[in-house]
């Protein structure tokens, strides 16, 4: 009798055991499939993202460094980490324009290799199901219009490399500063945004706005014609807080699609102190409004915003112990947004 009762337990055990497996392998295949499914061309609706069956769509990610100084991580297997592991569903590429062989400043072989690498990054980001931003990433050059011939061709060529790539969203302009009106941008914008448009005509394109991205309430009073257009707002959690997050829910209320095409949660040099509290009401009220956010950078350099620890050389294959403390907070993060 003793025997049955043991052999009973543990046959019944065992089974707990399968089902459990099984419904543990069901939940992380139901949310890699949610993830997934999001994929095929998006467009904007009022002020959401939304997939082809008018779905509201919410990108989170992350941005590379500067795709010059930092391309090594724009490889096979660290995209698909990103998907796989970490949740992510797009990938930022920031192309500086002017700063450390920037587009604009290095010669041809740089802008020849530059491209390869955007597309390279965009086929990466399509194989492994993430959207991918490719990002005109202007910053010493204060206003668009200093590059903007240079900006036309460069979206020309690429919109039309990229033709039939439905994960790509245009960004034109990182961050007009220097004083530069939200008019440059926009004369700007509608200098650019036809060039994109003749070779594919539903493209999501984000706008930077005035004073680094950050007053899209000038955007919100005088919005750029045309469909499909998003606004840049950019925040770093311990620089920017109350009053930049007021202005965003104002610029939504007003009917402003806007997208956090950068972010970071230490102060706004790069550096500086990580702040999780600021950071975390940012995700709420973003969350709240199903706004995007796409956190700076994927890179182990010496800075409280690169995610990877400075010491570590890997360019995948991550533990949790290569990641810097900014870069754990993401991971977990964009895990439990994905519902890993
Ligand atoms: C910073 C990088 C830093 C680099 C610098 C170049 O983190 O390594 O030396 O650019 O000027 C932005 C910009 C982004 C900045 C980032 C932090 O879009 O390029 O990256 N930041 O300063 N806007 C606000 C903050």
């Amino acid at each position: 009798m003793k025997g049955f009762w043991k052999k009973a337990v543990s046959i019944f055990c065992a089974a707990i055991m399968v089902i459990g497996l099984a419904a543990g392998f069901q939940t992380a295949s139901a949310a890699a499939k949610f993830q997934d499914a999001k994929l095929g061309p998006l467009h904007v609706k009022g002020t959401k993202l939304c997939d082809k069956k008018g779905h509201t769509v919410q990108l989170r990610g992350i941005s590379t460094h500067g795709l010059s100084w930092y391309p090594q991580y724009v490889n096979d297997k660290c995209f698909k980490e990103l998907h796989d592991k970490w949740g992510a569903n797009v990938v930022r590429l920031a192309m500086y324009t002017e700063e450390y062989n920037g587009y604009c400043s290095g010669d041809d072989k740089n802008r020849k290799d530059l491209k390869k690498l955007v597309k390279k990054g965009v086929k990466l980001a399509d194989k492994y199901h993430m959207y991918v931003i490719v990002d005109w990433h202007i910053l010493n050059d204060c206003s668009p219009k200093q590059n903007q011939k240079e900006a036309k061709a460069f979206f020309k060529d690429m919109s039309k490399q990229l033709k039939g790539y439905d994960n790509v969203l245009y960004e034109i302009c990182n961050e007009p500063n220097g004083g530069t009106s939200w008019k440059d941008i926009k004369d700007y914008a509608k200098s650019v945004i036809p060039v994109i448009r003749k070779n594919d005509k539903d493209a999501v394109i984000i706008v930077g706005t005035p004073n680094w991205s950050q007053y899209v309430d000038q955007a919100a009073a005088d919005p750029i014609k045309g469909k499909n257009i998003m606004y840049a707002l950019h925040f770093y959690a311990d620089t920017h807080r109350d009053d930049l997050r007021k202005k965003m829910v104002d610029a939504i209320k007003e009917g402003l699609p806007v997208f956090v095409s950068e972010y970071g949660i230490c102060d706004c040099s790069g550096k500086g102190t990580v702040n999780k509290t600021e950071a975390d009401k940012w995700i709420r009220i973003m969350d709240k409004y199903n706004v995007s956010y796409v956190a700076w950078n994927l890179s182990n350099k010496d800075e409280t915003s690169a995610v990877i620890k400075k010491d570590c050389q890997k360019t995948s294959g991550f533990k949790r112990s290569d990641l810097s403390e900014s870069g754990k907070w993401l991971y977990d993060i964009l895990r439990k947004k994905a519902g890993k």
